[in-house]
This record gives C-alpha cells, sequence and structure tokens, in this order.
C-alpha cells in the first residue's frame, strides 16, 4: 500500500540519549533499542471514517518516537497496517450505500493527506490487510495443525460444509500476559470490541476468530485449504507484523484500546506459530482523546476531524502542538482550548525565531531530547521550549545562530515546523 510522503528531517548537531520508554505490561521504563536497530509495529486505521483527533494523537505519538529514536542513532524499522476489510468497514459502506472498497479508499486517502499535513513520518512499510492476505494462510494453517486453533461449522456460509476457524485461548498458557485482566473484565469488554463471545460452536467464550467462511453479500478471497472467506482481526496483526519486523518485535504499539482483545489475542497468536516465547518486548499505548467527557470513537459519532479542522483554516501545525501538550500515556479530553492554547505557543515560537539571535539554543535542545527519550515526555519538551522562547522575546540574545538551529531541532524531533 502507498503511504504519503516523508517530510525532510534537518540534521542538528549531538543526538538524543538513549530512548526509554514505559512498557504498559511491566509498567517499567525499558530500553525501546537493544542495540543499534529497533522495529516498531503500530496498529493502523480501519478506514471507514476519518481520521479524528484521537487517531492523530496516535501517530504523532508513534512518529515521535521513531523520530527520538532515529536522531539517538537507532535504525528504526517501521510497520504499520490498514484494517481493509472488517466488520464496521462493511456495516458502515452499507449504512450509506457505497462500496466497500470505494469507502476504504475514500479514508485511507484522507488519513494520507491527514498524515502529511501534520507532518507525520510514514511507515516504512505500509500494509493493507488485504493485499497480505496470502501471507495469513499459513500461520492458521500451522495453528490448526498444532492444535491452537479448531473450526466451527458455518450453517450460514455460501458453500456447505463451510467452517470458520477460531484459536483456542484455553491452549495458551501466557493468555492474559498483556492485559493482564481477569477472565470477567475481558469478558466486559470482549464484545463491544469486536469479539462474539456466544457463537455457538466455540471451545471458550474469549476464543478469536481467525479466518471466516464466506457468507452470502461479503467479501471473500481464496484461503487454500481453509476454504474462501475473509480473515479475522487481530490474525492480520500479528503475521503483518512477524512476516515484515520478525519476532519478537521491539514495540507493538496503539491505542489503549487495543490492549485486550487485540494485543492480547495478535501475541497469542504470534507466540503460537513462531514458537517464540514472546511477540512483542515492549508495549506503548497512547491514552484515549476524549471529546465532551467520552472516548472519542467513530461508533459513539462524537468525533472532531483533522480534516474539517485543516479545512477551516487551522494550521496543521497548531493541531499537532496541541497533541504535544498532552503526555501519551494520559487519556485526556480534548477542548477547543486545546486548539487556542497550541496556536498561541506556535506564534510565539514563530516570532521567539524571527528575532536577529536569541538566547544560547544548546541547552533547550538537549533537554527537548532528554525529555523525548524520557518516555516521549513531550509536555516537558515543550516547556523547554517555551522557556527559551520568553527569554529570548523578554532579553533577546546575541547568539545569531541559535533561533535557526532551534528551529531546526524542534522540525526534527518534535516535527513541528515553525
Ligand atoms: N485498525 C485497528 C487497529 S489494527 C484500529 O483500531 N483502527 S481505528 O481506526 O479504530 O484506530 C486507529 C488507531 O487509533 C488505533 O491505534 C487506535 O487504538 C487509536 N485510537 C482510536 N480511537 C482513539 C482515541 N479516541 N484516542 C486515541 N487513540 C485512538
Ligand atoms: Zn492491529
Amino acid at each position: 500500500m502507498k503511504s504519503w510522503p516523508a517530510p525532510f528531517v534537518p540534521i542538528v548537531p549531538g543526538r538524543s540519549p538513549q530512548v526509554r520508554v514505559r512498557d504498559t505490561v511491566s509498567g517499567e521504563l525499558v530500553p525501546a533499542a537493544l542495540g543499534d536497530s529497533a522495529s516498531v509495529y503500530v496498529c493502523g486505521i480501519t478506514p471507514y471514517d476519518a481520521t479524528h483527533l484521537g487517531h492523530a494523537a496516535t501517530y504523532v505519538t508513534f512518529d515521535l518516537l521513531v523520530r527520538v529514536l532515529r536522531d539517538s542513532g537507532v535504525k528504526v524499522s517501521y510497520v504499520q497496517n490498514i484494517t481493509d476489510i472488517d466488520d464496521p468497514l462493511l456495516e458502515r459502506a452499507e449504512r450509506d450505500g457505497i462500496d466497500w472498497q470505494q469507502l476504504a479508499t475514500r479514508e485511507i486517502g484522507l488519513f494520507r493527506e491527514d498524515m502529511t499535513a501534520l507532518g507525520v513520518l510514514p511507515p516504512d512499510e505500509y500494509l493493507g490487510a488485504v493485499e497480505s492476505i496470502p501471507t495469513f494462510i499459513a500461520p492458521i494453517e500451522k495453528l490448526l495443525a498444532i492444535g491452537d486453533a479448531y473450526l466451527v461449522p458455518a450453517p450460514d456460509a455460501s458453500r456447505p460444509q463451510a467452517h470458520d476457524v477460531y484459536f483456542d485461548v484455553s491452549r495458551d498458557p501466557k493468555f492474559g500476559s498483556v492485559s493482564r485482566l481477569e477472565e470477567a473484565d475481558m469478558l466486559a469488554v470482549f464484545a463491544e470490541r469486536g469479539g462474539d463471545p456466544d457463537r455457538p460452536g466455540k471451545r471458550n467464550r474469549l476464543d478469536a476468530l481467525l479466518w471466516r467462511a464466506h457468507r452470502a453479500g461479503e467479501p471473500e478471497w481464496d484461503g487454500g485449504p481453509l476454504g474462501p472467506g475473509r480473515p479475522g482481526w487481530h490474525i492480520e496483526c500479528a503475521c503483518i507484523a512477524c512476516s515484515h519486523l520478525g519476532v519478537p518485535i521491539d514495540i507493538q504499539g496503539g491505542g489503549n484500546d487495543l490492549i485486550f482483545p487485540h494485543h492480547e489475542m495478535s501475541a497469542a497468536h504470534a507466540r503460537s506459530f513462531s514458537g517464540q516465547p514472546s511477540f512483542a518486548r515492549a508495549y506503548v499505548h497512547q491514552g484515549m482523546v476524549g471529546l465532551d467527557g467520552e472516548k472519542m470513537s467513530k461508533s459513539k459519532g462524537n468525533l472532531v476531524f483533522v480534516s474539517e479542522l485543516r479545512r477551516a483554516g487551522v494550521d496543521p501545525m497548531a493541531i499537532r502542538v496541541a497533541l504535544l501538550a498532552h503526555h501519551h500515556a494520559q487519556d485526556w479530553i480534548w477542548e477547543e482550548a486545546d486548539l487556542r492554547a497550541g496556536q498561541a505557543r506556535l506564534d510565539t515560537w514563530r516570532q521567539a525565531v524571527s528575532g536577529n539571535g536569541g538566547p544560547p539554543a544548546e541547552a533547550t535542545i538537549a533537554e527537548v531530547r532528554a525529555a523525548l527519550a524520557d518516555d516521549l515526555d513531550s509536555p516537558r519538551a515543550l516547556a523547554a521550549v517555551d522557556a527559551w522562547a520568553a527569554e529570548a522575546l523578554s532579553s533577546g540574545g546575541d547568539d545569531l545562530g541559535a533561533p535557526g538551529v532551534l528551529a531546526r531541532a524542534l522540525d526534527s524531533v518534535l516535527g513541528v515546523r515553525l
């Protein structure tokens, strides 16, 4: 899948210290890379609606991670998927009376434009589920062969004797190790996050769909020995991550709404078909961005779209600064004041770097790098820039190179173009 144009990343003297992130699973700060390379897999969009500010926060967060890792001298392999076939996409297309592929193509196009405007680095590999389907078949067959998956008759399928394939969570001794939830808590969210606890014929209510036999009116792909049908959600990310990055990956990323079931299941599938003890060394989860007191979500419809803000003339860099003002690990509620504050900050910074000289910028740049290397602490990084700008505007300064080098550093590691 085509991604979007990479923004220019200026080279700035010096480098970031070793990057550490707080692993959601252990709660510990861990190195984001063990040596001089890191593999990062971030769960991408389901393209049935436009990019809202929650999505934007997630992709800006992982953009920061990749920027600061590269700035620290680490070679990053960054993979992102698109869930370009799934029930919500088919349901929205049906509701709106349009072809599901047209809907996906339109929303992926808009996402690319939003990411470009926000200065988000594209992944090195951007993979749609649909184009990757041939790579899912062998791992699902393997799960069946080793007894970790099983067939469930699908009497409503379009062909007689058809079966769906499910993953048996009771076969996995490490099931639950990612979310660390009790079964009752898992069940409480499973259905609303794509699960089907009440499907007759399943061995355990939490078992996850791996392959869905073709039903009339649904798209289908050749599943080889699995029969025609389409893949389940979690196996897609497990297979795409493993086949493009190897197992274990360094970082699995996404919003914290994906911890269970998605990341729990993807990890379980991947451990099982790869035979490796672990899927990801660390998990980084973006807090949920809400609106009017609730998580912003396509199903609730309480959304602020990046594209609508852009159409209204909002500077995408003001949106970016507004997002960076919140620590990625915390849930927060979007308010219009966030955007006003982002724009005001941007204006101040722009004014400060437009002077003829300023206070020395080296310590500020070092503090920005240190803050980001410390679990992507963007509010702390912004505060350092605020302090420099306040001094530049109040007392000036005679370091003629400072405004330029600071502007380039902000562009490079914070992705903020002044
Ligand atoms: N396609 C799947 C992941 S494989 C998916 O969750 N798609 S999504 O379009 O619903 O979300 C895209 C990304 O944005 C995911 O990483 C998700 O966790 C994150 N996300 C969704 N809603 C919010 C929100 N309100 N705040 C922050 N991040 C969010
Ligand atoms: Zn995913």
